[in-house]
Order: structure tokens, then C-alpha cells, then sequence
């Protein structure tokens, strides 16, 4: 039978289970990454299983998210992962070398191998033609510790691409052209597979912004075909001798087919504070700017940068506008640097910062209060830039330098200027000294006085009472039930970082749940469509594991999230009837009786909402192996109790 790329590449990996469309699959992992913000507390889980070596193809430590070190609780982190990487024999990119998307894509991804990386932009490697997935450190670490990684075997839309950008439109307005056609809710279990006429148009670092941002949709990942385009930049990094020719067989059939015409695509922009409130820019143009950040994993690449130092060239910021960029990697500063593209950026005014994530994860460059800013990152959450009355929106690096140039939001084709085109180099510049690779088993691991142990659960009681320690809506990001910013030194101090779970959304939370749970109460939170979108920071669910919640009670959760639940032994209800969302408020005592025996695949659970004298049903959609991890208490627990 007739295969798309997705499943040619999945089946190839199969380990266990049907690959049929909503079946749990296992599959084989090759490659995986790490970044620091969630490496930390991957690799205490990894030294937590007790292996002697490390089973993938290739795995990477990258340093990346937390390197403003204020403090000395990063510094720890990065030599902690030092260790690591020296015990295990782990490939370590250090601080300074740059974002791991970035640098993995042009270092070490490879067509047709599956990626599995602790952070949720993962499936940039897409760009390349790899299955590349985002998802919680214990998953990453239990795939190279040699386990397979879970995961619901895919529905997959085809992306018909036909016809050629335009100048002045760039894959970043593909993608939002995407988003605001299908949105960031409802793609759950979907792979976007990329074919067409189209393809051959766009760049891989081009695929690469598509496939990074198609994250904002909730798929599981997205994927381009391995063609002559992904072969010359494969021999432009000196690494022609991992490409391979992959496309979907003639005739393959798509879940639904989804066509976009190149040539019709517009400049676009994602307002605040959703990447899916995308309009055409015109429609806001003269937007008044007071801030521009160009940088992050999905568009920081050498074209990237080239492409805003030909707009900028001898030209002056506005005087009311902050100007930040930051290149994706090492790689990509030294060829800016050595072609004199830095110093038309410097000239302009600019404040060029390390290659790390910084803004984009709110690392400094805060924006003042009730500023505009616009930035060329994927996510534009309320308070993710470190401002809570910010106003943060997302378009292409053109699009960002015109509208730091001229102090407001244009589209960058009524700048009056030529498009400066940039190819892709013939020939990167290969400067790998800030990756290293010792294996030493008996390597020094230093923990620093902020590292902590991975904190262990309870198996899950088989009655239990808890309060609805708060209520929200839809489209809680994991950015609102556990900040990052400056809370992100507490990554590796679960106990710590507890308390600053749902800062922003109900500061009295931690104290209520610590309080609830010294009473023998657990805590139950309730909440609408898309609960746990955007990272795949499993913090998300390791900390109100350490607050006794038990149970997340919503409309529709998203994939990685409610996976990392699972993993901490909390368990992921939806409503079988919206109505029973509205009629639960915050601070009711719900009952759940004989979970053991009523957890079973398929069929529902009662919950007795004792406050109201009511009962109602809630399902939920795990396996036979998921219900075995929650009722154990967790993924480690469940590992411990098999071994
Ligand atoms: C993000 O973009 O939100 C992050 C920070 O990269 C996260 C990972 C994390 O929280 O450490 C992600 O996308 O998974
Ligand atoms: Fe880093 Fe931002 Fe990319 Fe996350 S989205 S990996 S914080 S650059």
C-alpha cells in the first residue's frame, strides 16, 4: 500500500502496537536533544534509572535557554550536564554555541531518523525530513536509557504547496497563513506532512521555520520531504553522507488535504496573545513599535540574519524603538561576522545579544509596561515576555527590521526599498569547537546546592477527596501554570519552582494546594479547551504532582502535556458533558470512588461533586499501559515496580 513520508518513516521505527491512526504506538528513537531549562531534570531522572549506558544513535546536551546566570543555580545546571554528558557519553553544545533547534538541524539532523527532544520545538528537524517530536524529559530520558517512546500513532494531513513566495513573503507568513486557518486548538494526533510543487521553492532553513512554528497548532510534529534541496544544504554543513531521497509513495492518501498556493501567501502577523490571531499586516499597518526582537529557533538562520542586515544597510533605528537581535548559533554569528553583515546590524543600532533563546523565553529584554513589540519568535502569550501588559507580536525577520527602521508595523512591502534576496550558502562555515564529546563513565558529576532529587509520588489511592483548588478557561499554556523567565534557575528544585505554580494566574494557588494536602486533601484543577498548549516543559506536571493535585478535569487537553501528566501520576479527565464545566466552581470537594476498578480503557469514571450533592461522568482516553503508570504513581514508579 501507498505510504505518506510519516508513515514510511514511523512503520520503519515501529517497535510495538497497529500503526493505525489513534492507536498507542511505540516507536524506535535515533537522535535526541536536551536543552538546559529541561535537561537538568531529564538526566536526574536518567541517573534515577540506573543504567550503565546510554542505547541511542546520537544525543545532545545543548545549553541554550538559561544563560543569563544570575546567580549561581545555572552555572550549576550547565556543569552538572557537563558531568553528564561526560558520564553517558553524550554529545555536550556548550553555552555560547547556540539554540539546540538551530544547531541541531544544521549539525546533526539527518532524514528518515526519529528525533525525540525534551523541548517543544523539536520538530523543526522536520525541515530535514526527520519524524522529530517534542516531549517531557522523562520521556526523552527514557528513550536513551533504550526504551521506545509512546506516542498515538498519527492522522496525517497532507500540505499541498504550489507556487513560489513572492519577495518580501517568507515562510514565517506560511505558517501563520496556517495558524490562522487551522488554528492552535483541535490538531491534536495530526502530522503535517508538506508536499507539492512548492516544496522545492523553499529552503531548509525556510521548511524549517514552517515545521518549528506548525508547534502552535498542536500537531505532533510536521514534515517535508529529503530532496535536492535538503542535499545541497546537507553538503553546504559537510554532512552529505547522511542524505537520503525521501518522499511519500505516488498515490500515497491523506487523512485531509490542506492546499496553499505560495504565490498568494501575504505578509502576515500573529496579534497578542495567541500565535493563531493572525491577521494580514496591512490590516494593523502604522501599528506604532516600541520594541523589536529578531531572533529565536524559528527564524534566527544565517538567511535570517543576512536577509535583516541587506534592509538595515546604512540605515539608522527609529529613535523610540529598542532594537535586540539575537543569532540562532555560533555558526550563524561567525558567518555574519566574517561576511561584515554584524556591523550594517551594530550600525543600525542594534544591541546584538548571546545565541541563546533569551527573549524569547523571557530572559531578559523585557519590553516596558503596555509596550508594542514586535518579535520574530512563535509564541505570544500574555506575560511570556516578561511584561505582563505587553503587547507582543509575531512576524517574519522582514517585517521586524522594516518596522525597527521605521518605528511602526508595515508591510515590508510598502518600504519602498528592493528585497535584498539571500540564498542559502554554498558552504557553511563548520566551527564545531563548542561541542564536545568525552565519554568518561567515571566522570565527576557536580550537583550544585539548587539540584535536587526528581521527587517521588504516591501510588494513586484508590478512593480519594479533593478540592477544585481553581477553575480556568481556555487555552492554559504551560507558560501559565508554570512561568519560566527568571523562575527558570528553579528547574532543577522542584520544591523551590512549586511555588511559583499558576503565579500569574492565582498567586494563592501553592499555598492552597500545600495547605489542602497537609490535611489529607488532594486538589483537582478544572479548566476549558487546549488545557497544557505550547512547551513541553514537564514542570507542568511534576510540580502540582509535589502539590497533591491528582486529577486535571478539561475540555480538551494537548498532547505533550497531558503525556508529561501521565507521567507524574496525574490523571487527564475531559468533561463528557460541557455542561458539567460550567456547574463545577473553584473550592467545591469532589469524590472519585474505586478509581482502581473504574480506570479502564474506554469507559468513563464518576466523580461525586459531594458540595453540590451531585454526580457526573468524565472519560478520559489512556491505555491500558497509561492507566498502569498513573496508578502506580508515575512513569518512575511503574519502572521501579516492572524492575
Ligand atoms: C518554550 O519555548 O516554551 C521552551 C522554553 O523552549 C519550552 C521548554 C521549556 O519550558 O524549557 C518548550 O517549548 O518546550
Ligand atoms: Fe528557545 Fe524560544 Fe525556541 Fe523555546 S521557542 S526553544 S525558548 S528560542
Amino acid at each position: 500500500m501507498a505510504k505518506t513520508l510519516t508513515e514510511k518513516i514511523l512503520d520503519a521505527h515501529l517497535v510495538e502496537g497497529e500503526p493505525r491512526a489513534g492507536e498507542e504506538v511505540a516507536i524506535k528513537i535515533d537522535q535526541t536533544l536536551t536543552q538546559d531549562a529541561t535537561g537538568t531534570m531529564a538526566y536526574l531522572q536518567l541517573e534515577a534509572m540506573a543504567i550503565p549506558e546510554i542505547k541511542t544513535e546520537l544525543s545532545v546536551s545543548y545549553v541554550d535557554h538559561n544563560t543569563l546566570q544570575l546567580g549561581f543555580e545555572n552555572a550549576d545546571d550547565h556543569r552538572y550536564l557537563q558531568g553528564i554528558a561526560e558520564k553517558y557519553g553524550l554529545h555536550f553544545s556548550r553555552a555560547g554555541n547556540g539554540i539546540c533547534h538551530q544547531v541541531h538541524l544544521e549539525r546533526f539532523g539527518a532524514p528518515g531518523k526519529t528525533l525525540l527532544g525534551s523541548d517543544s520545538h523539536t520538530p523543526t528537524g522536520g525541515g530535514l525530513g526527520m519524524v522529530a517530536i517534542g516531549a517531557g524529559g522523562l520521556d526523552v530520558a527514557a528513550a536513551m536509557a533504550g526504551g521506545p517512546f509512546w506516542m498515538t500513532y498519527p492522522r496525517v494531513v497532507g500540505v499541498k504547496l504550489v507556487g513560489k513566495l513572492k519577495d518580501w513573503v517568507t515562510a514565517k507568513d506560511v505558517i501563520l497563513t496556517l495558524l490562522k486557518m487551522l488554528t492552535t486548538k483541535g490538531n491534536v494526533g495530526t502530522v503535517m506532512e508538506y508536499f507539492g510543487p512548492g516544496v522545492e521553492t523553499l529552503s531548509v532553513p525556510e521548511r524549517a521555520t514552517i515545521t518549528n512554528m506548525g508547534a502552535e497548532l498542536g500537531v505532533t510534529t510536521s514534515v517535508f520531504p529529503s530532496d535536492h534541496v535538503a542535499k545541497a544544504f546537507l553538503e553546504a554543513q559537510g554532512r552529505g553522507d547522511v542524505w537520503r531521497e525521501l518522499a511519500a509513495d505516488a498515490g500515497a492518501e491523506y487523512d485531509r488535504v490542506v492546499e496553499l498556493d505560495l504565490s498568494a501567501v501575504e505578509p502576515m502577523v500573529a496579534q497578542p496573545h495567541s500565535p493563531d490571531n493572525v491577521v494580514p499586516i496591512r490590516e494593523i499597518a502604522g501599528l506604532k513599535v516600541d520594541q523589536v526582537c529578531i531572533g529565536s529557533c524559528t527564524n534566527s538562520s544565517y538567511k535570517d540574519l543576512a536577509t535583516v542586515a541587506g534592509i538595515l544597510d546604512r540605515k539608522t533605528i527609529s529613535p523610540h524603538v529598542s532594537f535586540i537581535v539575537a543569532p540562532g548559533s555560533k555558526q550563524v554569528l561567525r558567518m555574519i561576522t566574517d561576511d561584515g553583515l554584524l556591523a550594517k546590524i551594530v550600525a543600525a543600532g542594534a544591541r546584538v545579544v548571546e545565541t541563546a533563546c533569551g527573549f524569547c523565553i523571557g530572559m531578559g529584554h523585557a519590553p516596558p509596561s503596555d509596550a508594542v513589540s514586535v518579535r520574530t519568535n512563535n509564541r505570544n502569550f500574555k506575560g511570556r515576555s516578561g511584561t505582563a501588559s505587553a503587547l507582543v507580536y509575531l512576524t517574519s525577520p522582514e517585517a521586524a527590521a522594516v518596522a525597527a527602521w521605521k518605528g511602526e508595523l508595515i508591510d515590508p512591502r510598502d518600504a519602498g526599498i528592493p528585497y535584498p534576496r539571500v540564498a542559502v550558502p554554498k558552504k557553511f562555515t563548520v566551527d564545531d569547537t563548542l561541542i564536545s564529546r568525552v565519554h568518561n563513565p567515571d566522570a565527576e558529576v557536580v550537583r550544585g546546592p539548587n539540584i535536587g532529587e526528581p521527587p517521588r509520588n504516591e501510588p494513586l489511592p484508590d478512593e480519594l477527596e479533593a478540592e477544585v483548588a481553581l477553575k480556568v478557561g481556555d487555552k492554559i499554556t504551560t507558560d501559565h501554570i508554570i512561568p519560566a523567565g527568571p523562575r527558570l534557575k528553579y528547574r532543577s528544585n522542584v520544591e523551590a519552582y512549586s511555588q511559583f505554580v499558576f503565579e500569574g494566574v492565582d498567586a494563592t494557588f501553592t499555598a492552597r494546594a500545600k495547605e489542602n494536602a497537609a490535611q489529607g486533601l488532594y486538589n483537582v484543577v478544572v479548566a476549558g479547551e487546549s488545557y497544557g498548549q505550547g512547551s513541553s516543559r514537564e514542570h507542568a506536571a511534576l510540580c502540582p504532582m509535589h502539590l497533591g493535585v491528582k486529577a486535571v478535569l478539561a475540555k480538551s487537553f494537548e498532547r505533550i502535556h497531558a503525556a508529561n501528566l501521565v507521567n507524574f501520576g496525574i490523571l487527564p479527565l475531559t468533561f463528557r458533558d460541557a455542561a458539567d464545566y460550567e456547574k463545577l466552581e473553584a473550592g467545591e470537594r469532589l469524590r472519585f470512588e474505586k478509581l482502581h476498578e473504574e480506570l479502564r480503557p474506554g469507559e468513563p469514571l464518576t466523580v461525586v461533586n459531594t458540595t453540590k450533592g451531585h454526580t457526573f461522568e468524565v472519560d478520559h482516553n489512556l491505555s491500558e499501559r497509561q492507566l498502569a503508570i498513573v496508578k502506580a504513581g508515575g512513569q518512575l514508579n511503574y519502572q521501579r515496580s516492572k524492575a
